[in-house]
């Protein structure tokens, strides 16, 4: 039988923990071959409240799951890890600006890198989940120097998700007809969801909905804006929608994307499509052999181009500030 996967979640008492927590464990990031050993980090408050979770973990008698271990230090948690799914990070408090938000993520994902280049496995894969994410899957590969930069992603799968769901409500189709819908940017309001590319039962699904007013005004403020939606309307922020994404991300990641298709994952970019080479972007991206590939060779019109431009300038400021903040 297969060697236990160890992974690593870190905020693992939060709300995004619960809902992941107990997926991963019945087989659904890695397979349903493949045991696992969880490693959760958390901060010394919130230790018990993890151990609470673990409790429940045990009174599901998952077949996969091999061993839990709780953790205060990063340096401890990442250590063996094959899999760090990193979903603790500081919110935006009242009156914060970006720089104090990026400043205090600093202090979570700096350590939590050097842990990673420190102790974590050789084939480590990492993806963060926390906001702001891109940046902070920047920082924590920053101080991560011997591991592989493209094993830094940051998830963008969630948008994805709600893309393919707005898309498919639109045109009445079952999200099963709906292939190649693109993330571009970064995770936030300036995101952009692209369906130019976008293939519904074979056909261009911008040509299918041929409506530009309803995806500039419509399709991709609802897209870009569902975070907030859901904290109006279920007084707090996306849980479970948020693990299924990260475990759909992990899962294509380790076991490939299906032909014919693609999905949306914020990958260090290689200068594809005028990304500035070292950003952590979403792409459009297929996996293969346990590695994201970027999609080539789409041809981006005026408007795609002014609403990537506007995504990715963003991603070049938040670096830019971590740069003087001396994290990256
Ligand atoms: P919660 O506040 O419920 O949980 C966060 C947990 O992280 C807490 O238990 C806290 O104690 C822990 N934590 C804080 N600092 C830590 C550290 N240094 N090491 C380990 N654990 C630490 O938040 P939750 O709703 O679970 O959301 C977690 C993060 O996901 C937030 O940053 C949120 O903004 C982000 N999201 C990202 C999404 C995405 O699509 N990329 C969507 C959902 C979500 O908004």
């Amino acid at each position: 039988s297969k060697a236990p996967v160890n992974v690593t979640v870190t905020g693992a008492a939060g709300q995004i923990g619960y809902a992941l927590l107990f997926r991963i464990a019945s087989g659904q990031l890695l397979g349903a071959d493949t045991p696992v050993k969880l490693r959760l980090l958390e901060i010394p408050q919130a230790v018990k409240a993890a151990e609470g979770t673990a409790m429940e973990l045990d009174d599901c008698a998952f077949p996969l799951l091999q061993g839990i271990d709780i953790f205060d230090d990063a340096g401890q948690a990442f250590q063996g890890a094959n899999v760090g799914l990193l979903v603790g990070a500081r919110p935006r408090g009242k009156g914060m600006e970006r720089g104090d938000l990026l400043e205090a993520n600093g202090g979570i994902f700096k350590p939590q890198g050097e842990a990673i280049n420190a102790g974590a496995a050789d084939d480590i894969r990492v993806l963060a989940v926390g906001n702001p994410a891109n940046t902070n899957a920047l920082i924590t590969q920053n101080h991560a120097p011997d591991v592989p930069a493209e094993r830094f992603n940051a998830m963008t799968r969630l948008d994805h998700n709600r893309a393919l769901t707005q898309l498919a409500k639109k045109l009445n189709v079952s999200i099963n007809d709906i292939k190649k819908l693109t993330i571009w940017g970064n995770h936030s309001a300036t995101q952009y969801p692209d369906i130019f590319h976008a293939e519904v039962g074979g056909k261009n699904a911008a040509k299918a909905v041929n409506d530009q007013a309803w995806i500039e005004d419509d399709f991709i403020p609802t897209v870009a804006k569902r975070g907030a939606a859901i904290i109006e309307a279920r007084g707090a922020s996306s849980a479970a929608s948020a693990a299924n994404a990260a475990i759909d991300h992990v899962h294509d990641w380790v076991n490939g994307t299906p032909e014919g298709d693609w999905t949306s994952a914020a990958v260090p970019s290689d200068g594809s499509y005028g990304v500035p080479e070292g950003l952590i972007s979403s792409f459009p991206a297929v996996s293969r052999n346990g590695a994201w590939e970027i999609v080539q060779g789409l041809e981006i019109d005026e408007f795609s181009r002014g609403r990537i431009d506007a995504s990715v300038r963003e991603l070049s400021e938040e670096r830019d500030t971590v740069r003087g903040l001396g994290l990256v």
